[in-house]
């Protein structure tokens, strides 16, 4: 019998606000960047998919906070929408304020701790038009947003985060065309990063001078990176890979400081961002109390050939490349590599390598399509393969813990299946299967196993396992 987790271990789900909440323009919302590209280019989203068809939180939370502590859930991730807190970034919305506060109030009322996050790639329409995160200003309307959030809802949360991976809108919006604005241009994207990495700081700075009760994180997608070889040249990329991927947030969010080997590297491309004195003190004061760790799967690289590298760089490829490794195991409808053995990894770097900071597996999970083929004839979904994905990870989790890391708990994306950005609801990752057409919410078998878990605290093979059926 595997061991039991530790007490207090913090199990639940992640989702955020625009993949659930809905009300898109109801109770004063104003329009974030994806409302609006959707009304400018609704071709691009799966099956015309847009963020107004999510799960509708705003009008079902009472009942999907109580479906929480039905399956033992005990605590749960969620972000709040900047334009629906501060419509114009500047005045406070009553309305929202009264949601909020009774959302939270109701998560803890069923004993479900509520772990809020202040972005989620949600940048407000009225500032992305002024340039988004390129726009210096966007540091002051954050850390604005962030006191009001802490000011209004300090009471009722005590586990913050300022940002959900962090690079995801640098790569996919400045780097390629998943977010808008769709720009390619690595200078650009560099910025970016550097405004991030301040927003955030600033949001810390204004957490630590209102002295409320609670930490304080940042959720980054931490995944280890694996060379081809040992030889040279691979591990020059892996270095690259490790340092521009998962150290451009890591260093400053836990030591608050950017690695030297980046600064190294975008000196010797003419990427440096523009900078302003007081810039290097602001990120030394964002040092979090805890991690958020969103693990998918990791990174493979292989050296770029001599011949194809541009110098000085114009891509991320011309750091490191993908490799692709033969034996991988795929999840075939997301495309992504499944390796559990990922999570330890990452587990055992925070430990040895970042003071063993507290951490908890913010997001893992598995998505994928018509997952309706799969359910019995009650419409339970037997998704099998979910549960022995999230055992497979839970048991290196366990592992990780057993050897000493600072892990206090697991989140699966998600409690209800919910919208995914361009692809829509191409595919499920929910405990809660969503039924699109009626906005029915149906347990899935992986949600009546954790259930079960959660109350043992401890780990239950799939072969002796029978419920749900
Ligand atoms: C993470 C994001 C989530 C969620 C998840 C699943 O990177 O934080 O917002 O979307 O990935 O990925 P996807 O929805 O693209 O399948």
């Amino acid at each position: 019998m595997a061991n039991p987790f530790p007490e207090h271990f913090f199990w639940g789900a992640a989702t955020s606000a625009p993949q659930s909440e809905g009300g898109q323009y109801e109770g004063g919302r104003s329009a974030s960047t994806w409302d609006k590209w959707f009304e400018l280019e609704p071709e691009n989203f799966n099956s015309n998919q847009g963020p107004k068809n999510t799960t509708n939180v705003f009008d079902r939370y009472k009942e999907d906070t109580k479906l929480m502590s039905d399956i033992n859930l005990n605590s749960y991730r969620t972000s709040i929408s900047w334009n629906r807190l501060l419509p114009d970034g500047k005045t406070l919305n009553p309305q929202a304020v009264q949601y909020y506060r009774d959302y939270f109030k109701r998560l803890r009322d069923q004993g479900v701790e509520p772990i809020i996050n202040l972005f989620h790639f949600d940048m407000p329409w009225w500032l992305m038009e002024k340039g988004g995160w390129e726009n210096r200003e966007s540091i002051d309307h954050f850390a604005f947003y962030a006191r009001i959030a802490f000011e209004q809802f300090g009471d009722l949360v005590h586990y913050w985060t300022t940002f959900n991976e962090p690079i995801v809108h640098v790569t996919c919006g400045y780097l390629g065309e998943y977010h808008w604005p769709k720009v390619n241009n690595l200078k650009r994207a560099v910025q970016v990063a550097h405004h991030t990495n301040l927003a955030h700081a600033a949001a810390v700075v204004e957490f630590r001078k209102l002295g409320i009760e609670g930490k304080i994180g940042n959720i980054l997608n931490l995944s280890p990176v694996y060379a081809k070889s040992n030889q040279a040249e691979d591990l020059q990329a892996k270095l690259n890979a490790e340092t521009l991927h998962v150290k451009s947030f890591l260093e400053p969010t836990v030591n608050g400081e950017y690695p030297e080997h980046l600064i190294t590297l975008l000196k010797d491309n003419d990427l440096l961002p523009h900078t302003l004195d007081g810039d290097k003190e602001l990120i030394s004061k964002g040092k979090v109390d805890f991690l958020g760790v969103n693990y998918y799967q990791p990174i493979r690289v292989e050296a770029v050939p001599t011949d194809e590298v541009n110098h000085p760089a114009t891509s991320l490829g011309d750091f490191s490349r993908h490799y692709n490794w033969p034996e991988k195991k795929m999840n075939p409808y997301r495309g992504w590599e499944i390796y559990p053995e990922g999570i330890y990894d990452i587990a055992m770097m925070i430990k040895e390598d970042y003071g063993n900071i507290p951490f908890y597996i913010s997001e893992n999970g598995m998505g994928v399509s018509e997952e309706e083929r799969f359910a019995d004839d009650k419409g339970i979904i037997q998704d099998d393969y979910r549960i022995e994905f999230i055992y497979d990870h839970l048991a290196n989790v366990q592992k990780a813990i057993d050897a000493g890391a600072n892990c206090f708990g697991y989140h699966l994306w998600t409690f209800i299946d919910c919208w995914s950005w361009l692809n829509g609801y191409r595919n499920r990752y929910g405990f809660y299967r969503l039924i699109l057409e009626t906005g029915e919410r149906i347990p899935k078998k992986s949600a009546f196993w954790i259930k079960d878990v959660i109350q043992q605290n401890q780990l239950i093979k799939l072969n002796q396992y029978d419920k749900g059926e």
